[in-house]
C-alpha cells in the first residue's frame, strides 16, 4: 500500500549506519512498501550495498541520485499522439472503480484542448447500469457525441457501430469504455477478447490502442491486474488515476519493469482537466521528496 514520505524516510535510513546489515533489511522493506516490486527492491538494495562498500556513495545526494538513476531506467514513457492520416479508436480497460470512464471524459477533454478534436465516445460498458448514462452525462458536458445501446446489449455491437458511425461522419477519435466487472472474471476477459477481436477486424487501416486505467491507491494489486489484462488482449499503455491520492504511484515501476508497457497519463483529481502526461522526472522528484 502507499507508504506516506517515502523519500524523506529513505533519507532518515541513509543517515543511520550504511553498512549494518539492519539498514539493507529496514532499506529493502521500504521500497517493497513503496510498491517498487520485490525484484527492483532486491537489485537496488543489492547494488546500493556494492557501491557505498566501494565507497561511491558517500553523501545523501549520492545516495537518492543513484535510487532515482536506477528508478528511471526502470520506468518507460510514451507521449501518446493521436494519428493525424488515420482513424484513431483508443479502448480503455481496468478493474471496476479505478476511473475508467472518468479517465475517458478528460482524454476527451485534453485531445481538444491539445489538437482541438473532438471524440466520439463509445458507450461498451452494457453490465452496469448506470453506466451508459454516466457516459452520457459526460459527452453532454463536453458537447462530443456519444454512441451507445441499451444496458444489457452486447458491447462489441455498440463499439462496431461507434466505428461504422465515426468512418460514415469523418470522425477521427474514438474513446470506448468497458465494463471493469462481469459475472466472473472468465467472462471479462472472453468479452475482452471478443470486442478486440471486433476491433481489430473492423480497423485495419486505423490507430488502435489500449489503455489500461490502475488506480494509484492499489499497490501491488494493480500488477496483477495489468498482468491479466495485459495477457488477455495486450495494453499499449498504462493512466495511473487517483494520482492526488495519498499514493505516490510506486506500482508504475513494477508494471513497466515486468510488462515493458509504456506510462502515458496520470490521472489528478476528479474534474475534465485533471489528467497530466506522465513526466518522469516530476515523478520521481515527488516520488523520492527530492526539490
Ligand atoms: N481523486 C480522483 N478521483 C478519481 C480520479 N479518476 C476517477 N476518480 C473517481 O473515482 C470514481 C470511479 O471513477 P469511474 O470513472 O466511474 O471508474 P470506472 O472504472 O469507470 O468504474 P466502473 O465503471 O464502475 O468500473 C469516481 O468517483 C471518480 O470521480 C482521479 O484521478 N482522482
Ligand atoms: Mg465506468
Amino acid at each position: 500500500m502507499a507508504v506516506k514520505n517515502f523519500g524523506t524516510r529513505l533519507k532518515k535510513l541513509f543517515a543511520g549506519d550504511k553498512l549494518s546489515p539492519v539498514f539493507f533489511e529496514s532499506l529493502e522493506d521500504l521500497l517493497i512498501e513503496g510498491d517498487l516490486g520485490a525484484k527492483t527492491s532486491f537489485e537496488l538494495v543489492d547494488q546500493i550495498k556494492t557501491e557505498i562498500k566501494n565507497k561511491k556513495i558517500k553523501t545523501e545526494s549520492d545516495f537518492m541520485e543513484l535510487v532515482k538513476m536506477y528508478l528511471s531506467n526502470q520506468i518507460i514513457v510514451d507521449d501518446y499522439t493521436p494519428n493525424n492520416d488515420k482513424m484513431n479508436i483508443i479502448l480503455v480497460l481496468g478493474v471496476n472503480g479505478v476511473g475508467k470512464t472518468t479517465s475517458i471524459a478528460k482524454l476527451a477533454s485534453f485531445f481538444k484542448k491539445e489538437y482541438g478534436i473532438n471524440s466520439v465516445l463509445s458507450a461498451g460498458d452494457t453490465f452496469r447500469a448506470a453506466a451508459i448514462d454516466q457516459l452520457m452525462h459526460h459527452g453532454h458536458k463536453l458537447n462530443m457525441r456519444v454512441v451507445h445501446q441499451q444496458h444489457g446489449s452486447d458491447p462489441g455491437a455498440v463499439i462496431f457501430d461507434t466505428i461504422e458511425s465515426a468512418v460514415s461522419k469523418n470522425d477521427r477519435i474514438i474513446i470506448a469504455d468497458t465494463a471493469g466487472r462481469m459475472h466472473n472474471r472468465e467472462n471479462l476477459v472472453k468479452e475482452l477478447e471478443k470486442i478486440d477481436k471486433i476491433i481489430k477486424t473492423k480497423t485495419k487501416e486505423g490507430s488502435y490502442k489500449k489503455f489500461l486505467v490502475i488506480d494509484a491507491t492499489t499497490g501491488q494489486n494493480g500488477l496483477r491486474q495489468a498482468e491479466s489484462f495485459h495477457n488477455a488482449v495486450g495494453i499499449d499503455g498504462v493512466i495511473l488515476a487517483k494520482y492526488d491520492s495519498s499514493s505516490k504511484g510506486g506500482i508504475v515501476v513494477s508494471i513497466c519493469r515486468d510488462l515493458k508497457i509504456p506510462i502515458l497519463f496520470l490521472g489528478t483529481g476528479e474534474g475534465y482537466n485533471d489528467l497530466v502526461r506522465f513526466n518522469k522526472n516530476d515523478f520521481l522528484n515527488n516520488l523520492l521528496d527530492l526539490k
